[in-house]
């Protein structure tokens, strides 16, 4: 059996787990990612329309004529050899469930740490209620520098600042007249 992928932890790491739990002899084939700078012309790029692979993807698992894309395939196909599947209906459907569910949590870190600047709506609103507590209370932040350095970054944004700069900038008053605060 040959496992391939990156060399690194990445999507195998569970696979490398399974394989090593059930004591199943493999041998990996770790293409390097850091050797080669250009994408196209890695060790892997030769290898991905060679192989006979369906859809051609890192990690790949060859057991003779079997060949496997796909980590979730590959889990379940050690998974099945070793009856890891579950064995009611009900045991498997939990299975599957908690599959997905893996790779839906696995995914948000994957984002994150791919995408650090990642904004979804909700920064906005984040942004303004904290800055109108600061407006309130200026040392309302001061034991929370993490929320402090995410009001510096969020006005610190190109459009945003030019925004702050511009005269459609409209900071206050911040409520209507029958206020006890921020009317001015
Ligand atoms: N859904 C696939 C994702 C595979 C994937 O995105 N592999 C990345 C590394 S994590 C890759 O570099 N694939 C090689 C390629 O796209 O050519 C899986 O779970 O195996």
């Amino acid at each position: 059996m040959i496992l391939a992928y990156w060399e690194i932890r990445g999507i195998a790491h569970p696979i490398r787990l399974l394989l090593e739990y059930t004591g199943t002899p493999y041998k990996e084939l770790l293409y390097n990612y850091e050797k080669c700078s250009d994408y196209d012309k890695n060790e892997w790029f030769k290898d991905r329309y060679t192989l006979g692979l369906d859809f051609p993807n890192l990690p790949y698992l060859i057991d003779g004529n079997t060949k496997i894309t796909q980590s979730n395939a590959i889990l379940r196909y050690i998974g099945r050899k070793h009856k890891m599947c579950g064995d009611t209906e009900e045991e498997k459907v939990r299975v599957d469930i908690l599959e997905s569910q893996a790779m839906d949590f696995r995914m948000q870190l994957v984002r994150v740490c791919h995408d650090p600047n990642f904004m979804t709506f909700v920064d906005f609103s984040m942004y303004d209620i904290l800055d109108l507590n600061c407006k309130f209370l200026p040392a309302c932040l001061d034991l929370f520098p993490n929320l402090q350095e995410f009001l510096t970054r969020f006005e610190g944004l190109k459009k945003i600042s030019a925004y702050m700069n511009s005269p459609r900038y409209l900071p206050k008053p911040v409520f209507l007249k029958m206020a006890k605060w921020g009317t001015q």
